[in-house]
């Protein structure tokens, strides 16, 4: 039988792997209500993070399976992403049959017509819930689980400005079909991230982050953290600094951007190596050579990305 790829981002987040896993059974369910001999199967193209093992793990779903590349001719869904930069490697030669997303455009082209379901929302999971009312297909109580955590760990607990009527209807809806409170569920899914304090620091610097490329060519890198410890964080500020420097060496970004999101004081710290100055320019900050502090900074893509994108 045929198998359709279902993945999300490179350096998944919980969003990313949500939504295929989501995604996915919707596609075969469908499949299956049409009669049509095809299967969807959700991978990844980076490690779980951990507020996802153990959301998949409380709710008995399998982990999907990590993928290298995609190769020639291979039909694909992309998730959460649609740039060719933060996608599968090979992505050029397989054929991707749709999209659903809740980013800016990030300049793909295909050569098929496809389906493309984009949204200004707050995570790609809520356009994925809303699939399954819009096609009548029923949710398993797992599967609005998994969606459900990954709504809250993309909108902070519905903090993000990205969080618009529409994450906060859906949500509701999702959580009391679950039987639980969303902001309690949202603290506990932060609250099982592991110890800033004992993580390697490049599992802090590239769990989350995201490569792009400016309107000079250049690339840049930028990273998130969120945490409810932050301070555990900034303790580690040093060696954050030495890594992201040793990025900037090894692949030639004009900078690479680091913030620890504290979700409970909701603001960012920023951490900068490479040219800083751009990034000063950008924000009307100094961060050459010490990190700084962003009030109500939360979201890369709408207060991080987009003004850097746009500079
Ligand atoms: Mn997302």
């Amino acid at each position: 039988m045929p198998s359709i790829l279902v993945f999300g981002h490179k350096n998944p987040d919980n969003d990313a792997i949500s939504a295929a896993i989501g995604y996915a059974y919707l596609k075969n369910e469908l499949a299956k209500k049409n009669g049509e001999d095809v299967t969807y199967e959700a991978v990844r193209l980076g490690g779980l993070p951990p507020e996802t093992e153990w959301i998949l793990s409380e709710n008995g779903i399998e982990t999907p399976r990590l993928i290298e590349g995609v190769g020639e001719g291979d039909k694909v869904i992309l998730v959460d992403h649609s740039e060719a930069l933060q996608s599968a490697e090979g992505l050029e030669n397989a054929e991707i049959v749709e999209i659903i997303d809740h980013h800016r455009l990030g300049g793909l082209t295909t050569a098929q017509p496809l389906r493309y379901n984009a949204m200004p929302v707050g995570s790609t999971c809520a356009i994925v819930a809303r699939e399954f009312g819009i096609e009548g297909i029923e949710m398993p109580k797992a599967i609005a689980a998994v969606l459900l955590g990954a709504m809250l760990t993309d909108t902070v607990i519905m903090k993000s400005p990205t969080t618009t009527n529409f994450d906060r209807d859906i949500i509701a809806k999702t959580a009391e079909f679950v039987g639980v409170d969303p902001v309690e569920y949202g603290m506990s899914i932060f609250k099982c991230r592991s110890n800033p304090a004992e993580l390697p620091v490049d599992k802090i610097v590239n769990a989350d982050a995201k490569e792009f490329e400016l309107s000079n060519g250049n690339k840049v890198y930028i990273g998130q953290f969120e945490t409810v410890d932050l301070q555990a964080v900034l303790g580690r500020e040093a060696e954050i600094r030495e890594a992201i420097k040793a990025l900037v060496a090894e692949k030639g970004y004009q900078f690479v951007l680091f913030f620890a999101t504290d979700i409970l004081a909701e603001g960012s710290q920023f951490i900068c190596e490479g040219d800083t100055e751009f990034v000063n320019k950008v924000f009307g900050i100094d961060v050459t050579g010490k990190s700084v502090w962003m009030p109500g900074v939360l979201s890369r893509k709408k207060q991080v990305a987009a003004p850097i994108l746009a500079a």
